[in-house]
């Protein structure tokens, strides 16, 4: 890669993360030509660093997945990052805010998978044959780079803005559902501040996982029995403060909360 030290930049991104400190993104200096592909690539050295401090991988995460999303960052495809062991949240439990630069909270359809999922050509279809059990989650991002503010390959090599994750109790099988028609409410203080519904995830939560699987493949990776799949947010992303009480209620899939402590 060009002058370009892919270890150097995914270093300087997991140190961000580490210290909480905001650091300028990465095309508006060091890299301003880096393609999606680098982007990607550096973001395989940032979670082979991880492995390294001895974190292991829940499942890989869909991002931008909402037109919403997408036409605000002026992209037609999400992008994908990985959630780790370290960044699980028991239900119902305090987040620090001393532990994040700037975070913010979505909810989401997480699917857990029962088989392995190799594309490229993978449809809607085999995911939910491939899938064990769906639950609600809250994902917590906070981007590494100031206000939030980067382009795409920013985004990708900074792992997707993926910070924590709060999954829910209640586990479904996913023909129990219809996951396009799931009602999603994002409450913080008793006041919904955000709703949608799974459709909201390019079409189905489902397509994301198979959009994820065929990306997957072009990297001659699939997806993994047992991993737990962050399929994008159905609400938009809100911004946390000190003392919110957070909670997402999902049609079927009942309640996720968490509350936030300096
Ligand atoms: O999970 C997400 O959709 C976040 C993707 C990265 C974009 C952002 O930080 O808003
Ligand atoms: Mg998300």
């Amino acid at each position: 890669m060009r002058r370009l030290n892919k270890t150097e930049i995914a270093k300087f991104l997991l140190d961000a993360e580490l210290e909480r400190q905001d650091v300028v993104k990465i095309t508006a200096n060091k890299v301003p030509d880096l393609t999606v592909e680098e982007a990607y690539e550096i973001q395989q050295e940032l979670v082979t660093l991880k492995l390294e401090q001895g974190h292991s991988i829940v499942g890989p995460k869909m991002g931008l997945t909402s037109r919403a999303k997408m036409k605000q960052m002026n992209v037609e495809d999400p992008i994908y990052g990985y959630i780790f062991d370290n960044m699980v949240v028991q239900d119902g439990t305090a987040i620090s805010l001393s532990d994040f630069i700037h975070p913010k909270v979505e909810a989401e359809i997480a699917f857990i998978l029962g088989k392995d999922i190799e594309g490229p050509g993978i449809t809607g279809a085999q995911v939910l044959a491939a899938t064990e059990h769906v639950v609600s989650a809250l994902e917590i991002i906070d981007s590494r780079y100031e206000n939030f503010n980067f382009t795409l390959p920013d985004v990708i090599a900074d792992n997707a803005s993926s910070s924590k994750v709060v999954f829910g109790n209640l586990i479904r099988k996913p023909e129990e559902l219809e996951l396009d028609l799931v009602g999603t409410t994002l409450t913080i203080n008793g006041e919904i501040r955000d709703l949608g519904a799974g459709a909201a995830v390019v079409g189905h939560p489902a397509n994301s996982v198979a959009m994820l699987a065929n990306m997957l493949h072009r990297k001659g990776d699939k997806l993994k029995d047992g991993q737990i799949i962050l399929t994008g947010g159905i609400t938009g992303a809100v911004q946390l403060s000190n003392g919110d009480v957070v909670s997402a209620k999902l049609d079927g899939l009942g309640e996720v909360s968490f509350s936030v402590k300096e």
